[in-house]
């Protein structure tokens, strides 16, 4: 199995994250991408390439084109605004009843409108750490159309909290979506998304919810108890054309492997019913026991056991890389999940 890596993902590495009260280091950050090339590197899963240049195009399929001129000029208009260097991150939001369908001038405006947390701070590399994530995935998407059976995108920042036009939880462009996109614009009449990450896809399920042609599955932390808080309830089954193409399997803290493959389980019945022509794994790793801000509780032998159920659905899969940040599991627990896919 290939995998597609650049540097390109270091130049996002923000200062803090606003977290239990505290600014706290970011907990997405470079290491934890270096961890996992390094473990790639060290085993015999395969090459690793370079990404291409894909331009604005397969990103302006996902995300608005408001959206993406912001994010490429957010950086610029906050240093003029502020003549400071100190990260950007917004601190205020639209609720019930306030105006929610205008963009303000001001960038602590903009970014207000556009993000929904303040854990995920624009730094000087952002527009160029974030494009050079999707273009990991639409190279790992092309792999795949070219007709091998797996690939995986190592993208750094993740992507699957982003919707067409809001970023948050360390997300900023959709990979998985735009990938998934990517395969219905090549003439795929059907794909599904299956999101392993600890936290629900939130921006996955929303850019798909009104489609039929793309099934979006999300395993997460109940959202009662678990950020994103407003999104993720089992009742979210799509809307339209997309009523019954997106299913939530929310899970209570604490959740072991049995319960967590159970789950699994049922959502590999719903995908072969589906029968879609490409598969994307959301893979994040934060459902490891040891993750420090997840609460479910698999161990690293379970990694390896759902890279091989997987592999059992038959599908071209293209794996794209999301959460996990106890940084010494991490690059372990990733290849785990891999290496189990091949040797299935
Ligand atoms: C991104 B990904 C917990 C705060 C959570 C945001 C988490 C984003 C996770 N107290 N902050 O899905 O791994
Ligand atoms: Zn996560």
């Amino acid at each position: 199995m290939k995998t597609i890596y650049t540097d390109t993902h270091r130049l996002q590495h923000g200062n803090v994250e606003l977290m239990d009260g505290q600014l706290l280091p970011c907990f997405e950050k470079p290491e934890r991408a270096d961890l996992i090339i390094t473990q790639i590197r060290a085993s015999r899963l395969g090459p690793v390439l370079e990404p291409d240049d894909f331009g604005i195009m397969p990103l302006a399929r996902v995300h608005t084109s408001a959206y993406l001129a912001f994010l490429q000029s957010a950086w610029d208009a906050w240093v003029e605004e502020h003549g400071s260097t100190h990260h950007a991150l917004p601190l205020n939001w639209p609720i019930r009843g306030m105006r929610s369908d205008i963009e303000p001038e001001a960038i602590d405006g903009k970014l207000s409108y556009f993000s929904f947390d303040a854990g995920t701070p624009i730094t000087p590399g952002t527009w160029q750490a974030v494009t050079g994530s999707a273009y990991v995935a639409l190279t790992a998407q092309q792999c795949i159309a070219a007709g091998e059976r797996a690939a995986f995108a190592l993208c750094r920042p993740p992507g699957h909290h982003a919707a067409a036009d809001y970023y948050g939880g360390y997300c900023f462009l959709n990979n998985a979506a735009i990938a998934a996109q990517a395969f219905i614009d090549q003439g795929a009449p059907r794909v599904a998304v299956l999101d392993v990450d600890y936290h629900h896809a939130n921006g996955t399920q929303t850019i798909f919810y009104a489609r039929d042609e793309v099934l979006v599955l999300s395993l997460h932390g109940d959202p009662r108890q678990e950020f994103p808080y407003f999104l993720g309830y089992a009742d979210e089954t799509g809307v339209g054309q997309g009523e019954g193409f997106n299913t939530n399997y929310p899970l209570p803290w604490g959740t072991d492997a049995a319960t967590w493959f159970a789950a699994l389980e049922s959502a590999c019945q719903r995908i072969m019913a589906y029968a879609p022509d490409a598969l994307v794994i959301s893979l994040g790793v934060d459902t490891y026991k040891g993750d420090p801000i997840s609460q479910f509780l698999l161990d690293s032998a379970d990694y390896p056991r759902l890279g091989q159920r997987l592999a059992r659905l038959g599908l071209p899969t293209l794996f794209v890389m999301e959460g996990g940040y106890a940084v010494e599991a991490i690059g372990v627990n990733t290849l785990s999940v891999l290496s189990g896919f091949v040797q299935a």
